[in-house]
């Protein structure tokens, strides 16, 4: 989960060096070097590929833009005028670049090492091409699904197929296993749930399967809470990524029996360190280490974490015994 992020140092010198943050996804040589870059420092047993969910809105023809300490900017779309000038056609091409960095990286990163592409679930892509920018709420992106869900569904179909292609890519040159980030839809009551987000997974996880029947799906829906497991067993995807408020018991009941977890540290006790990070680490590793289990944090590393912390639970992670 966003590993390279702002908190290493060789990090921030390389994106000073790139100049804007697209040019450091579009550039592979720079773009491999960043996710390279954690594995170098930390016994990892992933490597995420460094791209973003917004290049996806880029090659369909937005503008894109990242503030530094201010996120995403993109020129919001307003109603379904907008959505037929989006340039599904050519979609691929103008991803290439970040295919290429998938094949460089397949050659590069240590045997043992999975190495992980990702893209944004449809409706989370879907909430920065209509909010324009970070939001909490959504407000815009939920009245433009709630009131009229044809017209919604025409930008979720694209979106659906735009991030098919833009997985199968990264498939093809190598990746391993591919992570859907809903990073936003844990904001959907259980309907609008089930339809904008269950659904257009379960089409896009469909499509990745038929072109690369091996390849091995994480989706990770942050506040999807007991709803999880609705969409662990009926979008096709093979591990569930649980955000740090998920109850461990629960996932170990429910969810475990049927499907790898990934999770779910605070990316805030990373920051705290010291006796809080272990406890919670361990109480982690103790529950969801006894079935098959992806060690992760519940959501990005945040720029203020100590590299140490980082170090230390490596350290409780290597060290933990079932
Ligand atoms: O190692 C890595 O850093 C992996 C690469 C990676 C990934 C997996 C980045 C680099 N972004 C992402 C996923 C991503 N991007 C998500 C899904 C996961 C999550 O919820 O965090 C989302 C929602 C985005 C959109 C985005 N891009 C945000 C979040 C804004 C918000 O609404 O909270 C931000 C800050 C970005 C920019 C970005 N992407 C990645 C980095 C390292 C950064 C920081 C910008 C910089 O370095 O200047």
């Amino acid at each position: 989960m966003r590993q390279a992020g702002r908190y290493l140092p060789e990090y921030r010198r390389v994106r000073r060096q790139a100049g804007s943050f697209l040019d450091l996804c579009y550039t592979p040589e720079l773009a491999v070097e960043v996710s390279l870059q954690p594995l170098r420092r930390f016994a990892m047993d992933g490597a995420i590929l460094f791209s973003d969910i917004l290049v996806v809105a880029d090659a369909l023809g937005m503008k894109v833009t990242f503030r530094e300490r201010h996120g995403p900017v993109l020129e919001a779309l307003q109603d379904g005028r907008d959505v037929g000038r989006l340039k599904l056609a050519g979609v691929h091409e103008r991803l290439a670049p970040v295919y290429d960095a998938v094949g460089l990286l397949a050659e590069r990163v240590p045997d043992g090492v999975a190495l992980i592409g990702f893209a944004g679930a449809p409706w989370t892509l879907a909430s920065y091409m209509v909010e324009g920018a970070s939001s909490t709420d959504l407000t815009r992106t939920k009245l433009w699904a709630y009131t009229d869900p044809d017209g919604f569904q025409e930008l979720v179909d694209v979106l659906v197929e735009a991030t098919a292609a833009f997985v199968i890519g990264q498939v093809q040159h190598g990746a391993e296993v591919v992570q859907l980030f809903d990073s936003w839809g844990g904001v959907l009551p259980e309907v609008h749930f089930q339809r904008w987000c269950v659904e257009p997974t379960r089409a896009l996880v469909r499509r990745l399967k038929q072109a690369c029947p091996g390849v091995a799906v994480i989706g990770f829906v942050r506040g999807a809470g007991l709803m999880s497991e609705g969409f662990a067993d009926c979008t096709g995807v093979d591990a569930i990524g649980l955000d740090s408020v998920v109850p461990l018991s629960w996932a170990a009941g429910r969810l475990q029996p049927r499907h790898p977890v990934q999770g779910n540290l605070d990316p805030v006790l990373l920051v705290a360190g010291g006796d809080a990070l272990r406890a919670e680490a361990t109480r982690i590793l103790d529950v969801l280490g006894q079935g098959p289990f992806i060690f992760n944090l519940g959501h990005g590393v945040l720029p203020t974490t100590p590299l140490e912390h980082v170090v230390l639970l490596v350290e409780i992670i290597r060290g933990w015994h079932r």
